[in-house]
């Protein structure tokens, strides 16, 4: 079966190359310039205590981005960007905190409904046929490793669309998550992350927010804790290691997901912001949406975080709108993508779970006041 949107994002991932993108904005101080005034007090009663469990993360300018070729082109160009602080989840969403969610409010995931099949065409070629209904049933996509190296430009050669694949059942019905409680939770969609995010009275990050946070206070580094991908011969993030995808050494330790703060955080207090599992966005994904927003600047010197494009675009994948996932996942390799660096991003169909996306959560200043002020002390 070709896995309807659910295998969407996966087709494109490889033809952005070729997608030209312009270097048009001029840089200011290449140097993060943080806001410490911006820090709240904790205890202060004006923006509010630090909420449990998430790290401030301080406004300021910074280089969103990279010119580095060695990234792919939806990368580029880097700019100037200032976002205004905000806390942010210390490590991503685990499988206990989700279970919380859904034993509270009932809710059932995206991966946990039957496929709508008029939704579905929507995102699809228009002469796509119809499945038959036997494969139309609730699932997600599975990693599967293959046998043998395969073509890297064909990622339905290690993706497979699994029937009773869930959030409870990460790789199909067998599995499940009774000793991965501290692991994020996957198989989530966008729409999922965000029905979380309300219930526990956060967001989901903005693109700038993530990649700004990501960086740790660094400024213009390949990953997230500098330019040398193994400091001192130290594994830093869950990654993979090995000849993709037929091999996982597994030298850092972890096949597949890791439990949460396994790795050191980063300057930030963050853990796991590379590597590990994607990260699902606020933000629409356009290829070109560092071009475009460069575009639109008066004066082409600081661009301010508006929260990504009014709309998707993807030329490889016309018919699927996507939204932003960052960071990467355990099972990113540089023979391929790389994408534990800051700057790499992707779009997904926000319907679309997999066994390797996640997801956590940022709560503006804004948002702790008003909880402040609706729970007197
Ligand atoms: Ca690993």
């Amino acid at each position: 079966m070709k896995p309807s949107s659910g295998l969407a994002w996966i087709t494109c991932v490889f033809r952005l190359a070729g997608i030209g993108l312009m270097f048009l904005c001029a840089s200011a101080t290449p140097a993060v310039k943080a806001d410490p005034a911006a820090q709240p007090a904790p205890g202060s009663g004006g923006k509010g205590a630090a909420p449990p469990a998430m790290a401030w993360v301080p406004g300021g300018e910074f280089t969103m981005g990279t010119d580095d070729v060695r990234s792919f082109p939806n990368e580029r160009p880097a700019h100037r960007m200032k976002i205004d602080g905000f806390w942010m989840d210390e490590h991503d969403v685990t499988n206990a905190e989700f279970a919380r969610f859904v034993e509270a409010t009932g809710y059932v995931t995206t991966a946990e409904k039957k496929p709508d099949w008029e939704e579905m065409k929507k995102e699809l070629p228009p002469d796509t046929p119809k499945p038959d209904d036997n494969v139309l049933v609730p699932g997600s996509l599975v990693f599967t490793p293959s046998s043998h190296p395969v073509p890297l430009d064909d990622l339905s050669a290690w993706w497979r669309w699994v029937p009773g694949a869930s959030w409870r059942h990460p790789e199909g019905p067998d599995s499940n998550v009774a000793a991965r409680e501290n692991h994020p939770v996957v198989q989530v969609s966008w729409y999922d992350a965000v029905a979380y995010a309300k219930w526990v009275g956060k967001r989901l990050p903005t693109e700038a927010e993530w990649e700004f946070a990501a960086r740790g206070g660094l400024e213009g580094k390949r990953y997230a804790w500098g330019d040398e991908f193994r400091p001192n011969g130290k594994y830093m993030a869950n990654t993979w290691q090995g000849l993709f995808p037929v091999t996982n050494t597994a030298e850092d330790g972890f096949v597949g997901t890791s439990p949460v703060k396994s790795f050191p955080p980063n300057g930030y207090g963050l853990y796991d912001m590379a590597g590990n599992v994607w990260q699902w966005c606020s933000d629409w994904y356009r290829v070109d949406a560092f071009t475009q927003v460069v575009m639109k600047l008066a004066d082409k010197s600081v661009c301010r975080d508006t929260g990504g494009p009014n709309e998707s675009w993807d030329p490889a994948d016309p018919n699927a709108p996507k939204r932003v996932v960052k960071g990467g996942s355990f099972l990113c390799n540089p023979s391929y993508c790389e994408s534990y660096r800051p700057s790499a991003r992707r779009g997904t169909p926000p319907d679309t779970g997999s066994s390797h996306t996640g997801f956590r959560c940022v709560l503006s200043t804004d948002a702790v006041s008003r909880a402040a002020g609706a729970k007197p002390q």
